[in-house]
Formats: C-alpha cells, structure tokens, sequence
C-alpha cells in the first residue's frame, strides 16, 4: 500500500513537468484526482484494513493527496500567468496604427498669425460671440439711423420677454446680436486699459449674407489696435508691412494704401498687396486712424492719444496663403481637405 502511494506520487511529478497548458493540466488533475484515479483506488480499499492499517496508510495517503493538490494549484498559477504575457507581448503580432489628430487649417493660420504680432510685442485678446448693439455698432460710431451698417448684415437674437426690463430705452441698448466683426473688442478693451498698447483680436463672426466660394455665414477675422502718444498711419504701415512680409514669407512684397471708409476710423485706408508671381493686386484688410469719437466714447482724451487699428479675414488670408479655391472647404468637415494639413 504504501509503495503504491510513493509509485502515485512519483509518477504525478514526472508528469506534471509534461504539462504545458491548461487542458494538459485539467486531463492531469483528473487522471490522478478524479473518481477512477488510482489514489481514489487506494482510498476504496483502505476499509478493509484494520484500524492501525488504517491509521498509517490514511495518514499517508492524505499527505499525497496535499501534495497532488498543492503541486497543480501552483502549476494553474504559473500557466495562467503565462498565458497572459504571451498575449501581451506577442512580438510577432503585427502593430497597431494610431491615428493622431492635428490642428485645422483656420487654427493653424490663426496660430501663424498670432506668432508674428507676438514677436512685435502685441498681446492677444478676445471677446464675447454673442455682442450687444452698443458695442458691435453704437459705440464704433455707427448708429441705428446710419447708412453703413447695411455693410454688415446681421444675426439679431430674438429677446425673451422679460418684464423687470424697466423702460423702452433700456430693452433698446440691451439688444442682442452675433458679432459681425471683431471690433467691438476695440471698445471693450480701451474701456478698461490705459494706452500705451497693442493688441490683436482673433475671432469667429457671423453676417446674414449669401454664401459663396469667398463669403460664408460665419467666418473668421484677425483685429488689430495699437493705442499711444504719436502713434500715425506710418507706424501702421511699418507694422502691418512687416506682418504681411513674414506671413507669406515674400521680403519683396509690394503694398497699396487706398482710401476707403469704416466709420470708426478717420481716414479709412484698404491695403492691397501684390506677391511675388502675383499679376493681380489683392485686397487684404480694412484699417484706419481710430476716430476721435470712439476715442472720447471710451473715455480718451483724442487730442492727447491716437491709434491705428486694423481688421482682416482670417479665412481669406489662409486661402491666399494655400491657394484654397473654396472658402466652404474649412467648414464641411471633409477629412480629405482637412488632413493635407497634418504637417
Ligand atoms: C476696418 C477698420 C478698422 O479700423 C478695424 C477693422 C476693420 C474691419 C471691419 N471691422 C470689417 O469687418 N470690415 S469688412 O466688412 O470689410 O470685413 C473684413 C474682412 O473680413 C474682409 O476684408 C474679408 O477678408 C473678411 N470677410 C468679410 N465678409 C466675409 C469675409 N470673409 C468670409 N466670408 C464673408 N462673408
């Protein structure tokens, strides 16, 4: 008996070291466990056996049954664990390609932008979407009877009845509108900041108008406004002579000032630029002298401070800039478009 016991647990060992999976271990754990194992054999006769027998052998064969179970709980552990790393580190599994995302072609414009007005000590501001007719009209010296805000159609946002409104007048200079240009940050930056500074203004703006390939309902625009003491027209032509230089990267870009009107700047100037390669003169911002009325809306004496200030289309620079037929591309979300961008 007790050599049928030793011969079990000798074979256990030799064949559990075979043992490479977990079907080989489970065929194991019942060959030598299980109800026709032959341990189960010995434990049948061991009844017949008078009582000191019993004690001996019982104790034996008890030991060799520990010894079984703690051998293939061990083994299940270790096989268990390598499974698991097999399946981690595969090396002959082929990789997984990640798709990393990148920045849209109006952001990175914008960003280009930013980074060269930053390098002529200008700070970046921005304002509210959602703008007030005071700031988006009256206080750029465009009031409800004048004829140039027909230049921007407008988003107005329906006012919700609201009866703690006290007077007419009030509901009147609390209407609601998409801001159709970034200029009523000019006011709400003067409104709160002493001169001398120069700041730039990016932002989303929306105008009521058709769209085509060069106009869309929401668009993007790049501010400009530099406040101080003899601050002229010829800083601003060195200032924005040297922004267009580095944007195209074109030193011997040719520049036209021509005359136009904003009413918030006296004089109003177009600026025109023609590359190299170019054959046409292109028109590329509105700009001008800030006007002493907006000045002494904000609080600034006139006589002691003046300033230029500027607006461009930031979807039409990128455009020149990459030579995009369509301004509809950036907002149709056609990921062929958007990834020639990726750099
Ligand atoms: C003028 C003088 C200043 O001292 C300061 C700012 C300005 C610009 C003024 N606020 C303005 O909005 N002028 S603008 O109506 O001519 O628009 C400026 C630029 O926005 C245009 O030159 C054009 O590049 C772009 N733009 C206008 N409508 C657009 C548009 N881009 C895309 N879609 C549209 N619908």
């Amino acid at each position: 008996m007790s050599d049928k016991l030793s011969g079990i647990k000798s074979a256990f060992e030799t064949d559990i070291r075979t043992v490479v999976d977990l079907d080989q271990w489970e065929a194991l754990r019942v060959a030598y466990l299980g109800r026709k194992s032959a341990l189960s054999e010995v434990m049948a006769v061991m009844k017949d056996l008078s009582a000191e027998q019993k004690r001996t052998f019982g104790k034996k064969a008890n030991e060799v049954r520990a010894f079984l179970e703690t051998a293939l709980a061990q083994k299940r552990i270790e096989l268990e664990a390598k499974g698991t790393h097999a399946n981690l580190i595969d090396v002959t599994r082929p990789g997984v390609k990640r798709h990393a995302g990148h920045l849209h072609p109006l952001t990175r414009v914008e960003e280009e932008i930013k980074q060269i007005f930053l390098a002529m000590n200008f700070s970046v501001v921005e304002g509210p979407e959602i703008e007030t007719e005071h700031y988006n009209f009256d206080a750029l010296n465009i009031p409800a009877s004048h004829p140039a805000r027909e230049m921007w159609d407008t988003f107005w946002i329906k006012p919700i009845t609201d009866n703690r409104q006290p007077t007419t007048k009030n509901k009147m200079q609390n209407r609601y509108l998409l801001r159709t240009h970034t200029s009523p940050m000019q006011i709400r930056y003067m409104e709160n900041h002493r001169p001398p500074f120069q700041i730039i203004v990016p932002g989303r703006v929306f105008r009521y108008e058709a769209t085509d390939a060069s106009h869309e309902i929401n668009f993007y625009q790049m501010e400009g406004l530099m406040v101080g003491t003899n601050v002229s027209l010829a800083n601003f032509k060195y200032v924005i002579e040297e922004f267009f230089k580095k944007f195209f990267n074109d030193p011997d870009m040719q520049f036209r000032f021509r005359p136009s009107y904003f009413p918030f700047v006296e004089p109003g100037v177009e600026v025109d630029i023609k590359r190299k390669g170019d054959s046409k003169w292109l028109e590329v911002m509105g700009a001008g002298m800030v006007h002493r009325n907006v000045l002494k809306a904000t609080g600034y004496n006139p006589d002691e401070v003046q300033g230029f200030a500027f607006g461009m289309g930031t979807d039409r620079l990128a455009m020149l800039k990459y030579k995009i037929p369509d301004i509809r591309f950036f907002y149709n979300g056609d990921l062929r478009f958007i990834k020639q961008f990726k750099k």
